[in-house]
């Protein structure tokens, strides 16, 4: 298809070109007519004449923007002026949609709701402008056309009229009324059953075929455990089916799909409510079942049908693991078949039993956790009847199912129980017993980076996932560590004289805009409230994304003399900046947590002083708090905070990806918000002047940065300094000696860590035997464990375990918790000396454009000299460069768009230790003659 465009600016063609490449057409000739400067567009398009309505320039800006700017390979080097709700507005409708690479029940849901009010729209209308098409028909029916390839249905009688109206101008392909109603017809089918899935079908009711559920149904949105389960980016496929009441049932319906499900929800009263999800050959004897899971005294029963719909809020009949996504109050335990765990896809009802979700099931675990609860894997045996033969008592696969670490089976299952056989591959610990791993980090650092992560934070118990993307949950764990670093910047504040205070959350639409620069280029990532209830406010507000236009006002109130200066002050809040590219937990969120501090100065020097008093709290916090080295610097002139007048910056290195990544940012203002903002001060002399700011910040990130650097196979690794606990005491109890004896020795010598000033834990719980405490602790990072058994009893002394080196040394008591005390500053140290031996060997000096990319790809810090801060252009042009070359040399054509990171060479910053330029040296990329030496690297 071939387009011939006239559009009135560069501005508004570029973005009709990307909409264009992004269908994969040829936009033909494209005339450029800059002499027209009205908002509303001309166009000659084939097959269309020159059309002028504000829609069309609403709906094609806002589409097109969004959509240019989802892939930076788009030259969208004119900016256009556009009105930002437009965007906003467009950011809300058609971007989930477009920016998805698949297309599931949200972007369902979103573009469903997009055609509803377009159908009502389009009811007495052919276009969306006049009596003719225009750019918003083009950019509207496009995208239609999109969401259609991406598997989207366009169920409303206009839309579908007029996506065929403009569509056969723009050449795309009718959609056809005969398939609609059929699949109306289908729907119908399926709706008639919707609301009695869970009554019995007619004895005459013809088996229903099995189909695939189309996720972009309006049911399937609707469904929340299906909602969830999209929320969480697993794969999944839903089945319908004839509704099924027993598994004699289920096996008809939709025995082929693979491997079903049986659940029961069980109620004992000593030990509360168990939901179970087994395999349907297994054995689910209760007694069985509670012997496995240690409980003493156990009498479980079916819990009754009131039950099943108040806790699980599900019918009789329809349950599946997912049910548990009801449970909020977190009463409930799940235990999941360890057969099950064996399968590539598990099929279980989401809510309703005449469908099927398919999944793997580490999804199946993926999503119960997701919901805050533990999945317990259980051995169950085969069912009597099966023929591989007689009935096994269950056996308790991993250790958390272990009763007693002393008992026989305890010490035998150590291995089991998650302690991992050293140089055991991974795979094969998998292959040989799927449920042990279940409680242990899965994936190698250095094999599958990201998988890793995941794993770590949430094992470690730093994270839950939550159902907005973007939005994650810090348990104590992590939070923990958050007050640490809050803490002791606190008490770093004080001798600064910097106060602690609080803003509002909320900023009105005009403050925000007040200061152009600052927004600007910012201004899709902010989030407004606009609605009250069912009712607009008449005003949208911003939720802050950075609290500059909240404050400064109130500076401007109480700032009026030389004696109100210096006005220092900090805030610990959380912000918004609504991210459309990947999420990471800590690293990239919708929502996280900072400081922030805002001083006022009198001179430019004070305020460059206290730049470098911030930067120098932030050196601290990495280096000296979480033992991660960072190197100092100034942002160039692209790189540094458009709203002030010099950034500078902490970044730090994270070995096992090679990436550097800001770890926070200090900036000199200058007077650049006190003349936006009316700030102003009478001098000593009686003169009116402006006075110097600076803002500085430092967020959550700081946890994900010292996960990532710290980590290894085993979980979590934290610097002693930030450890929410120091030491865990383990004992090991045996027949002979059991808890009774140990019991007592540990807790005096809890007592002895304790007034060291130590943070001590005795885990003295008989539920978990030593294996399964020892991985949970190693998981979770802390620094030292001290093992205590018989022998150390006998002998009167314990065992230290070193988390960040492996070390095992046997210590007498007496002594012992001076040398954990100095030990802590060991390891610290140590951690700090191997992190910073490492990322000093990814130091290297570039001074050809030849060596840049190769030593990119090695994940190299690369110092450069450069023609000055003030090249943007050419720094820009490397950053262009190095990607398409280190691209090529990768065999891709382009980077996801939806990626948070890139594998260009971007400036990291002007290092303040700048080594010596000998003169004449030239900049390894213009050839002018070198200013400075230029840190760059991939980063986050
Ligand atoms: C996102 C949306 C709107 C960063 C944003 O670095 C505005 C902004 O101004 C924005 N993202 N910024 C820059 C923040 C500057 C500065 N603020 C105080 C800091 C440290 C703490």
């Amino acid at each position: 298809m071939k387009l011939t465009l006239t559009a009135p600016s560069k501005e508004a063609a570029l973005p009709l070109t990307a909409l264009c490449k992004l269908l994969n057409v040829s936009t033909g000739s494209l005339i450029i007519d800059t002499s027209s400067t009205a908002p509303t567009l001309t166009s000659e398009i084939v097959g269309f004449s020159g059309f002028t309505t504000t829609l069309s320039v609403r709906g094609y800006f806002g589409a097109s923007k969004y959509i240019s700017s989802l892939n930076p390979t788009f030259d969208l080097s004119g900016t256009e002026v556009v009105n930002e709700s437009w965007i906003n507005s467009t950011a809300a409708t058609l971007v989930p949609v477009l920016s998805s690479t698949s297309f599931d029940a949200y972007r369902a849901s979103v573009f469903t709701d997009f055609c509803a009010k377009l159908d009502s729209f389009l009811a007495t209308k052919t276009y969306l402008g006049g009596s003719d098409g225009s750019y918003a028909d083009i950019v509207v029916v496009s995208f239609l056309q999109l969401v259609l390839k991406k598997g989207g249905k366009i169920e409303s009688e206009n839309t579908r009229r007029y996506f065929n109206t403009v569509g056969s101008r723009l050449g795309f392909p009718e959609l056809k009324e005969e398939e609609k109603k059929k699949e109306k017809a289908g729907e119908k089918k399926k709706e008639g059953k919707k609301g009695d899935a869970a009554a019995p079908p007619p004895a005459a009711a013809a088996a229903a075929p099995l189909a695939t559920v189309d996720p972009s149904s309006a049911d399937y949105a609707s469904n929340k455990l299906l909602s969830h389960l999209t929320s969480l980016n697993v794969t999944s496929t839903t089945h319908s089916h004839t509704p099924a009441f027993t598994s004699d049932e289920l096996e008809a319906a939709a025995g082929s799909l693979g491997q079903h499900t049986k659940n029961l929800f069980l109620k004992d009263k000593k030990h509360g409510l168990f939901l179970v999800t087994a395999s349907p050959t297994s054995d689910t004897n209760t007694k069985l079942l509670a012997k496995s899971l240690g409980l003493t005294g156990a009498n479980m029963r079916m819990a009754t049908e009131e039950l099943l719909n108040t806790k699980l809020d599900v019918k009789k009949g329809c349950l599946g693991p997912m049910c548990i996504l009801a449970d909020s109050e977190k009463e409930i335990k799940v235990i999941i078949d360890s057969a099950l765990m064996e399968k590539d896809v598990v099929y279980s009802h989401p809510g309703r039993n005449d469908w099927s979700v398919g999944m793997s099931p580490k999804d199946m675990v993926k999503f119960i956790e997701s919901t805050g609860h533990e999945a317990q894997v259980v051995e169950f045996g085969a069912k009597a009847t099966d023929a591989s033969g007689p009935l096994d008592v269950p056996v308790k696969k991993s250790g958390k199912q272990q009763k007693k670490g002393g008992e026989k089976g305890g010490e035998k299952g150590g291995e089991k129980g998650g302690e991992k056989k050293k140089g055991q591959s991974q795979k094969a610990k998998k292959k040989e017993g799927a449920a042990d791993t279940l409680l242990a980090i899965q994936f190698k650092k250095m094999e599958s980076f990201p998988d890793w992560y995941s794993d770590v934070i949430r094992l470690s118990e730093m994270i839950s996932y939550y159902n907005i993307s973007g939005c994650y949950i810090l348990r104590p764990w992590s939070y923990s560590i958050w007050e640490s670093i809050q803490d002791w910047f606190n008490a770093q504040l004080k001798p600064l004289e910097v106060s602690n205070s609080y803003f509002p959350m909320f900023v009105s639409k005009s403050r925000l805009e007040k200061e152009k620069d600052h927004v600007e280029g910012f201004a899709p990532e902010v989030a407004w409230v606009t609605k009250s209830g069912d009712g607009d406010l008449a005003e949208p507000i911003a939720i802050r994304p950075t609290s500059e236009t909240i404050m400064y006002p109130a500076f401007s109130d109480w700032i009026s003399s030389h004696r109100d200066l210096p006005l220092k002050l900090n805030q610990w809040s959380n912000v918004v900046r609504w991210e459309f590219k990947n999420p990471t937990p800590f690293l990239r969120t919708r929502e996280f947590l900072w400081q922030e501090g805002h001083t006022a100065h009198a001179t430019y020097d004070e305020a460059d002083t206290m730049v470098m008093q911030a930067l120098e709290l932030y050196r601290g916090v990495y280096e000296d708090l979480l033992a991660i080295p960072v190197i100092r610097g100034f942002k160039t002139e692209k790189e540094r905070f458009a709203g002030g007048h010099q950034t500078t910056t902490c970044e730090a290195y994270i070995p096992a990806s090679g990436r550097a990544i800001q770890g926070a940012t200090s900036h000199n203002l200058g007077q650049n918000f006190g003349k936006m903002f009316d700030i102003t001060f009478q001098d000593q002399d009686g003169k009116t002047a402006i006075p110097w700011q600076t803002s500085w910040g430092i967020t959550t990130r700081t946890i994900g940065v010292m996960v990532m650097v710290h980590g290894d196979d085993q979980g979590l690794v934290l610097p002693p300094r930030i450890a929410p606990l120091q030491i865990v005491i383990v004992p090991i109890a045996s027949k002979k000696c059991g808890y009774d004896k140990l019991g007592p020795y540990c807790e005096a010598l809890k007592e002895k860590f304790a007034a060291q000033g130590l943070r001590v834990k005795y885990d003295g719980r008989t539920i978990y035997n030593p294996g399964w405490k020892f991985n949970h602790w190693e998981q979770k990072g802390v620094p030292i464990r001290v093992e205590v058994g018989p022998r150390d009893m006998e002998n009167n002394q314990a065992r230290v375990c070193i988390r960040h080196n492996g070390e095992k040394i046997d210590k007498p008591i007496d002594g012992i918790a001076e040398f954990a005390k100095d030990q802590m500053e060991v390891i610290q140290k140590a951690m700090f000396d191997k992190i910073k031996k490492e990322r000093d060997d990814h130091l290297v000096t570039v001074t050809e454009w030849k060596d840049f990319v190769p030593n990119l790809e090695k994940g190299n810090l690369i110092l450069t000299p450069w023609c000055g801060p003030e090249f943007q252009e050419e720094e820009e042009e490397v950053k262009d460069k190095s990607k398409a070359e280190a691209l090529e040399r990768a065999g891709q054509e382009a980077e996801d768009e939806r990626c948070s990171v890139s594998v260009a060479g971007k400036t990291l910053c002007i290092p303040f230790e700048q080594p010596e330029l000998k003169e004449g040296t030239k900049c390894f990329y213009t050839g002018k003659v070198a200013k400075c030496w230029v840190l760059w690297g991939k980063s986050y």
